[in-house]
């Protein structure tokens, strides 16, 4: 762990809800490698076929629906609950797995499952159990509903909040991301470039490893708890 008062930013990616049964996308059997992300997480596989963008989307919200916290969403909460410093919780991911385990505020940088968003006129209000094509925006009547999640091409939200605190972070840590993704895999480049340690904690080595000071694998449920205690 970091010496009390440190600033701690965390950054945590699909392997952290693996255990909760969630897909992640670039593992064996992972989103995709069953699914061309081309169709589904760009701006341009929306507009040829939003019923099908949807349909995926309806399919991965009632998974999350159903998925429970595992004991590393836990053990992150009650560091930032506990933690004699400032704790910047960023997420890559879409569930609200983090906010039921209990942690706040969190950041998440690629949207959220749970709302739906206007491509009209940008209102989001609370995603229904089914999206269709047809459903219009509460606000402006478009039928332009899609979901709140951030797809290739698009710029993630609260990046100035998120380079501030990778400015200020005293320790960066990586849980349950395959370093893949862009702006979020240049964090921990960004962290040590402003003086802080960097800590990986994966199941396996990602594609970013080599600019880690640390990394510790294994899954998340045994190793977070470690790191945290
Ligand atoms: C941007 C939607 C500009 C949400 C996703 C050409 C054209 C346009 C853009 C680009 C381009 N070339 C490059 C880019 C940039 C692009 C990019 O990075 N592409 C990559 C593929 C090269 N990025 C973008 O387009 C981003 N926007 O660049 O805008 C900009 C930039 C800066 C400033 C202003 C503007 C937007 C990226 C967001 C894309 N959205 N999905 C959804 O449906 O969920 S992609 C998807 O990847 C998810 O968002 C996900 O969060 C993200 C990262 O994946 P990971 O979370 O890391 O998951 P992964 O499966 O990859 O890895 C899981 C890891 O966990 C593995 O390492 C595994 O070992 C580990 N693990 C597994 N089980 C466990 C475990 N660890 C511990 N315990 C376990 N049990």
């Amino acid at each position: 762990m970091s010496k009390p008062g440190a600033h701690i930013v965390i950054l945590t990616g699909a392997g952290i809800s693996a255990e909760s049964g969630l897909g992640t996308f670039r593992d064996v059997g992972g989103l995709w490698s069953r699914y061309d992300w081309r169709d589904l997480a760009t701006p341009e596989g929306f507009a040829r076929d939003p019923g099908f963008v949807l349909d995926f989307y309806n399919w991965r919200r009632e998974r999350v629906r159903a998925a429970k916290p595992n004991p590393a969403h836990l053990a992150l909460a009650r560091l930032q609950r506990d933690w004699e410093g400032e704790v910047t919780l960023v997420t890559q991911n879409v569930d609200d797995l983090h906010e039921q385990a209990g942690s706040a505020p969190v950041i998440h940088m690629h949207g959220s499952h749970l709302t739906a968003r206007c491509a009209a006129c940008g209102h989001r209000w609370p995603a229904p159990r089914e999206m269709a094509p047809e459903d219009r925006c509460p606000a402006c009547r478009a039928e332009a509903a899609r979901p709140d999640v951030v797809w290739f091409g698009e710029t993630p939200h609260h990046l100035e909040a998120i380079g501030a605190a990778l400015a200020a972070a005293d320790l960066f840590v990586a849980i349950g991301t395959s370093g893949t993704v862009y702006p979020a895999a240049g964090f921990a480049g960004a962290a040590r470039a402003a003086g802080a340690r960097t800590l990986m904690l994966n199941l396996e080595p990602a594609e970013n490893a080599d600019i880690f000071d640390e990394a510790r694998h294994g899954p998340a449920s045994r190793i977070v708890p470690d790191w945290v205690a």
